[in-house]
């Protein structure tokens, strides 16, 4: 039997945590740093040496106040709460351009808000392309009164790896023509994967060799140590640059419920449980899923897959081990390990978005909407540059923050007329868009507070004609109710009356799928600057969101850290202002 000694890692069992006192306060000190992510060595953005950063856990109501210290050296660095809503606090949502300006090398900028609302978030970059570079964690805020049971729980962070570095990708999607990225070498579960060995090579997959590790290992896999017959919370967020993803824990013969999971939470919101053999994860996304253990004789491992969905893979499988207590440590899995769905089964995707639910308890959205937004999503060329447009504007975010250029009246802010319904009727979403010309802008959405609003996604083919992509769109500031998904082209007055006004799940990221449209509804109720935006960094990246601006009056007397303003023409205002 061959040496193997991957077990030998760290064992990342989350243990509950204390009652709260109610702050949570953290220095962090944001660096890169040499790491072997997928046994191959790479830069990676560090937190206090760590990769992914540390995980944040509060409680519901508690203050987090995190001071970020920029050892970068050479570039900005802003980081934004994924999943919590800065109610009152717009200034600290941490997205450049729109909520702050990007804190400088070697300085600290301190973050202060409250965690209103239970969940299953993360953290990440939101500048350049700094979350493919490795700026992330998880961010788990416990409720005083879980009303889920279980015994114990694992924290599964998601992403892709690339070895070409951060940087380099953003000039090759910023070139002219443009050079894609093409796919990940990795998929990474906890900030570790294995790109050129297999810990199932001995079933002889994809020709690699099998992965020897030494003691603490970057690139060793964080296991899942679990005792039978217990129930165990999987805290699962995807943070991936690009790839969509499943995750499936293999099954056992002689258990017909074996491994199943049930999925009892999203994007921070309970949904009405139901049971899958395995869950597709979308970037910016959260699940929590409950693992029932069983009883195996004599005790074993299991193995955890991670697959590409939506795009044809090039990257392997993500592995991981669910490990009985008692199975001997140094044995192969009797079992090759799941293989996760066909990617380009859809219909598969969509099944499992359809099955969503709002749990009960939560109230149904409100009955109509004050304003319709249709957003057409397609894929453009500026001057020869590729570019991803809504409603043909392709997004390019300013140097000053919209939230400081509109607290202090700058006039240089354009507020975007919503085009209507039209530019989606007259445009044929199955062919590559007539006129490729797109312009960029940095307009944005003008919402009055209390305004229900109803946001219609609509996909399109892409340039060459070859297809549509998915896209995971992510609101800051606010969850929504997901409406709906169909198929083709909205149809005004006729698409609205399948909306599920009953129970429909309240997330802060949602999936528009290949020609087809995404309903969603969301009340303006959180003034300040929200940035909404496709959660694939490089479409983001090629100018994919749009920024909503909601009760502009209630900004204007906002108390905003002048630390978030020292950029663009706010700098030069704050800097005027007192010299008369
Ligand atoms: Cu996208």
């Amino acid at each position: 039997m061959s040496v193997v000694v991957w077990w030998l890692v760290t064992v990342v069992m989350v243990t509950v945590h204390s009652a709260s006192a109610g702050v949570v306060e953290l220095n962090w000190e944001v660096e890169y740093k040499l790491r072997w992510p997928d046994c191959k060595e790479g830069i990676v953005i560090a937190i206090n040496g760590e990769f992914p950063g540390p995980t944040i856990d509060a409680t519901a109501g508690d203050t987090v106040i995190i001071h970020v210290t920029n050892k970068l050296s050479t570039e900005g660095v802003v980081i934004h709460w994924h999943g919590i809503r800065q109610n009152g606090t717009p200034w600290a949502d941490g997205a450049a351009g729109v909520t702050q300006c990007p804190i400088n090398p070697g300085e600290t900028f301190t973050y202060n808000f409250i965690v209103d609302k239970a969940g299953t978030h993360f953290y990440h970059g939101h500048y350049g392309m700094q979350r493919s570079a490795g700026l992330y964690g998880m961010m788990i805020v416990r409720s005083p009164k879980e009303t889920l049971q279980y015994d114990g729980e694992f924290n599964l962070l998601l992403s892709d790896w690339w070895h070409q570095g951060s940087h380099a990708q953003e000039l090759y999607l910023s070139s002219r023509p443009m050079r894609w990225i093409g796919e990940p070498q990795s998929l990474l579960i906890n900030g570790r994967g294995q790109f050129n060995c297999s810990l199932a090579a001995y079933f002889n997959e994809g020709g690699l060799k099998e992965c020897k590790f030494k003691d603490n290992d970057d690139c060793a896999p964080t296991i899942l140590r679990v005792e039978p017959l217990k129930v165990y919370r999987l805290r699962i967020a995807s943070t991936t640059a690009l790839a969509s993803l499943n995750l499936a824990v293999e099954a056992d013969c002689a258990h017909v419920q074996g491994h199943q999971l049930e999925v009892v939470e999203a994007d921070g919101n309970y949904v009405a449980p139901f049971t899958v053999n395995d869950i597709d994860i979308y970037s910016g996304e959260t699940y929590s899923v409950l693992l029932r253990t069983h009883n195996p004789t004599p005790s074993r491992k299991y193995w955890i897959s991670v697959g590409v969905r939506g795009r044809k893979p090039n990257t392997t499988q993500a592995l991981t081990v669910l490990h009985y207590a008692d199975a001997p440590e140094y044995d192969h899995l009797p079992y090759p390990p799941p293989v996760t769905p066909r990617w380009d089964d859809y219909d598969r995707s969509k099944t499992f978005s359809k099955k969503i639910f709002a749990a009960k308890g939560y109230p149904p959205p409100p009955e109509k909407s004050d304003e319709q937004l249709f957003l057409l999503n397609t894929q453009n060329l500026m001057d020869k540059y590729t570019k991803w447009a809504i409603n043909n504007v392709s997004l390019s975010v300013p140097a000053t923050p919209y939230i400081g250029t509109i607290r202090y009246g700058l006039k240089t802010v354009n507020y975007q007329k919503p085009p209507g319904k039209k530019i989606v009727e007259d445009y044929d979403i199955t062919k590559p868009p007539v006129n490729p010309n797109t312009t960029k802008g940095n307009g944005i959405y003008n919402f009055q507070l209390g305004r229900v609003v109803d946001v219609i996604l609509q996909n399109s083919n892409v340039l060459n004609g070859r297809g549509s992509e998915i896209h995971p769109w992510h609101l800051h500031g606010h969850d929504f109710w997901v409406l709906g998904y169909g198929e083709g082209k909205f149809r005004l007055g006729v698409d609205e009356k399948t909306y599920n006004l009953n129970n429909p799940p309240l997330r802060n990221t949602v999936a528009l799928y290949p020609y087809g449209w995404t309903a969603l509804r969301f009340v303006t109720d959180n003034p300040g600057v929200w940035f909404f935006h496709c959660h694939i960094e490089p479409h983001l990246h090629m100018g994919m969101g749009v920024v909503f601006a909601e009760g502009v009056d209630q900004i204007a007397k906002m108390d905003i850290p002048n630390a978030v303003l020292g950029c663009g023409l706010t700098r030069e205002f704050l800097m005027n202002r007192g010299r008369h």
